[in-house]
Formats: C-alpha cells, sequence, structure tokens
C-alpha cells in the first residue's frame, strides 16, 4: 500500500495514477474538508481528463482520509511555501510530513518527497530531523527526492509520458521505487543523488524563466521601434537550433517564479543572469500598465474604472491565481491610486480582488479597453464578444487588426 501526504495540485493526480494502476493507495491531508469532499467523489479543482481518471481510482478502491497510515511506501507532496522577504523555502510542512510519518511506519520504509525543495534542503533539514528522531537513515528508513515535474493544464498527460528522477541514498532503493513509478509513468526514469535531483529540478524552472525573460526584453525592445516581437520570435524559432518563448504581462505560479530565487539566495555573487531574468519578468506587470496609460491617452479615456482586465489566474484555464501577474498589477495599480479597475475571470468563481465580475457579458459591458492577461479558451472562443473594445492583447490570442500589443 502506498500512502500519499498532501492531496493538492501534485498529490491528488499522482495518488490517482497510482490507484489507475493496480495498486492500494491511500491519500492522507489534514485538510477535513478536502478529504470529505473527495470521499463524497466531488473534486476540488479543475484538470483536464481529471475526473474520469478520479472516478477510475475510486472504482479501483483509492481511500481519503486524515490519519497517516502504517504501511512501507509514503510520498510526501504537501506544499512548500517561500518566504516572501527572505526569498528561501519554507521546509515546514515537509517537515511535519516526515515526522508524522516516522510516528507510524514500517521499519526500512521509503518517504519519498514529491514537493519541490531548494537545492540542499533535505541535508540541512530533512536528514538532521530524522536523525533527531534516531532512526538510522538507510536502516530504519529510506530517504528519496522525486521531484514533480509536470505541468498545470496537462497534467494527466505529462504524469505518464514525462521522464523523472529519483534521487536516492542507494541505488537499489532507488530503483525499486523506480519500478513502483513504472507502474503509470511509461518515460524514462534516471536513478540519481538527492542533490541532484533538488538541483536539476530548480534548474528546469530558471531555465525556463529565463527563456520567458528573454521574450520579454525583446518585447520591450520591439515596442520602442514599433516592431511586431511576436514576428521576429516566429520568425528566429525556424532556425534549427533557436526555441525562444513567447512575452507576456508577467511570471505567475508558484514554481517559476519562486524556484530561481533558491539559486539567488543560496550563491548571490554568481547569479545575475537569473537574478536580472526574475526581475524582467518581475517588471512586465508595470510594463502592462504603461501600455494601459498610452491607450487610455491616446484615446482620452481618464478613468481608470473604464480598463477591465481579463483574467486572475496566473495562466490559461487553470483556476490557480498564486503569483498571478494580474494579482501583481492590481497590486502595481494600488501603488499608483489607479482604483476601480474592472476584473474578470471564467475560472475563478469565489471574489478575490475589489471590481471583480461573475459574468462576462455584465463586465464588457462596463469597460471600453479590455486587457487580455490570460489566454483561456473562454475568450478565444468568445473574439466576437470582444471586438468592439480597445484591446490590450498582453497574450496575443486576438488576431485583431486593432488590438494593442504589449
Ligand atoms: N509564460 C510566459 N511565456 C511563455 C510560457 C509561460 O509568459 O512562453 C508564463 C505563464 O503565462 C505563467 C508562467 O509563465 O504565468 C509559468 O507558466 P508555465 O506554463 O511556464 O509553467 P508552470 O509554472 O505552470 O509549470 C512549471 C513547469 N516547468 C517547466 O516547464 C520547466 C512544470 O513542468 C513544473 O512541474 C512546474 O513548473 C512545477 O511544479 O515546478
Amino acid at each position: 500500500m502506498i500512502n500519499i501526504i498532501g492531496l493538492g495540485y501534485i498529490g491528488l493526480p499522482t495518488a490517482l495514477m497510482f490507484a489507475k494502476s493496480g495498486l492500494k493507495v491511500v491519500g492522507t491531508d489534514y485538510n477535513s474538508n478536502l478529504v470529505n469532499s473527495l470521499t463524497e467523489g466531488k473534486l476540488t479543482f479543475e484538470e483536464e481528463g481529471l475526473e474520469e481518471l478520479f472516478q477510475e481510482a475510486i472504482s479501483n478502491g483509492i481511500e481519503f482520509t486524515t490519519e497517516y497510515k502504517k504501511t512501507h511506501t509514503y510520498i510526501i507532496a504537501v506544499p512548500t511555501p517561500y518566504i516572501k522577504d527572505s526569498k528561501k523555502l519554507d521546509p515546514k510542512y515537509v517537515i511535519s510530513a516526515v515526522n508524522s510519518v516516522l510516528d507510524i511506519c514500517e521499519k526500512g520504509a521509503a518517504l519519498i518527497i514529491e514537493s519541490t525543495i531548494s537545492p540542499g534542503t533535505t541535508d540541512k533539514y530533512i536528514r538532521p530531523e530524522i536523525e533527531r528522531r534516531g532512526y538510522v537513515i538507510g536502516e530504519d528508513v529510506h530517504l528519496l527526492h522525486a521531484p514533480e515535474r509536470i505541468i498545470p493544464g496537462k497534467m494527466i498527460y505529462e504524469l505518464e509520458y514525462n521522464s523523472r528522477t529519483i534521487g536516492a541514498d542507494n541505488l537499489e532503493i532507488g530503483e525499486k521505487v523506480k519500478g513502483l513509478y513504472s507502474n503509470f509513468c511509461k518515460a524514462e526514469i534516471v536513478v540519481s543523488d538527492i542533490r541532484s535531483a533538488e538541483m536539476s529540478k530548480v534548474v528546469e524552472n530558471t531555465y525556463r524563466d529565463i527563456n520567458i525573460a528573454f521574450a520579454n526584453e525583446l518585447a520591450k525592445i520591439c515596442r520602442t521601434d514599433n516592431m511586431d516581437v511576436y514576428e521576429i520570435i516566429r520568425i528566429a524559432n525556424m532556425h534549427p537550433r533557436v526555441n525562444i518563448l513567447q512575452p507576456g504581462p508577467g511570471v505567475g505560479g508558484h514554481c517559476i517564479s519562486v524556484d530561481p530565487w533558491f539559486l539567488v539566495g543560496d550563491y548571490p555573487d554568481l547569479t545575475n543572469l537569473i537574478l536580472t531574468a526574475r526581475k524582467i519578468n518581475d517588471s512586465m506587470p508595470r510594463h502592462v500598465l504603461g501600455r494601459i496609460r498610452d491607450i487610455m491617452r491616446e484615446h482620452g479615456i481618464k478613468d481608470i474604472s473604464k480598463v477591465g482586465l481579463y483574467g486572475l489566474a496566473y495562466k490559461e484555464n487553470v483556476d490557480d491565481t498564486r503569483e498571478s501577474p494580474t494579482l501583481q498589477l492590481l497590486e502595481r495599480m494600488d501603488e499608483h491610486l489607479a482604483f476601480g479597475v474592472k476584473v474578470f475571470d471564467p475560472f475563478v468563481k469565489e471574489r478575490i480582488v475589489d471590481h471583480q465580475f461573475m459574468n462576462f457579458e455584465d463586465f464588457l459591458n462596463e469597460i471600453e479597453i479590455l486587457v487580455v492577461m490570460v489566454g483561456h479558451d473562454h475568450i478565444k472562443n468568445n473574439k466576437d464578444l470582444i471586438k468592439e473594445k480597445l484591446v490590450l492583447d498582453a497574450k496575443n490570442i486576438c488576431a485583431f487588426e486593432s488590438s494593442y500589443k504589449i
């Protein structure tokens, strides 16, 4: 039996995949509302293919509980928040989950950490905690790190087809855990050491952040001389060894906008490029604000409440608003006393900001300038409704002659 700790964006789909493959799975979360909802057959977030997978796992007998189970295999997928001021990772939930596992696990159990942890976290916090409790790592328990790599919006597909890394102290145990993940993962699984697994995960997200920053810097360069950055990137990407990502209103989410800071924090003298990339991406909401002002000036619009931001999520077709560029932009607007801007997101069903609309047409009726912050399919399918507006298309999805670009 596998006990999966943490039933959020990563733990739940992973638990379902194991259950689908026929293994006995128990999912544990401290949040009893979440556990009750899952037990009643109700999901708490949307993701393509998740509902079908959930139903299949339920018929295969998956269980959800607030309790830890005595077993031989644990996968820990709890949040690893980062502390904004110090830019460091806070390992408190991982440490607490490890402690709860130690209280109950069988001798020789495998503790597999899936949560993203900054390089060195295992040696600095997790090992000492296990040893402090009097357990011998490698005898009483085995410690592994198997960082998740799935992208929201394509999670189920990527769980099956993305390669993965298993970081282990002991190759034999690493191979065993590789065998476990092979129950659903069809791609290559590399067994490595824990430090390399920690580092490679953070490096992947940092690489993407830098690539997006390059696209965003190009957008700013092109703006000054009215060149079409998207066309330039499209042409450049026809080169067989060039693959530039897309500029946008900023980088959000709990991963790409966070993980590079771990490297900056630990290697301040060696991370000029990484730090600059972070700063460029963080500057994009301010750039969007400048573009909104350009359009207001051009059209003699003085009232900021005539501006509507479409999208609160951090990216397309998800409801996750963590570190979202729209929230960053609203913060920036508050600093500039630009209050009253309207907001709408079809995926965000709870009211989380002022002047947030729940109905798209009501939202459109109130505004003159529409800023596309997120390229949800919803807006792609409703282009007819926005044709009459002044559109600042920060995601380049509208393809109107008249739309403004960032
Ligand atoms: N973005 C751009 N331009 C692009 C691509 C993305 O501006 O060309 C923006 C998005 O709009 C969003 C942000 O970047 O605001 C991040 O989105 P994303 O789709 O690039 O990535 P995440 O954060 O959803 O997921 C990433 C993935 N990592 C990589 O692709 C290297 C995923 O595989 C990881 O599992 C995930 O982080 C994680 O959990 O670490």
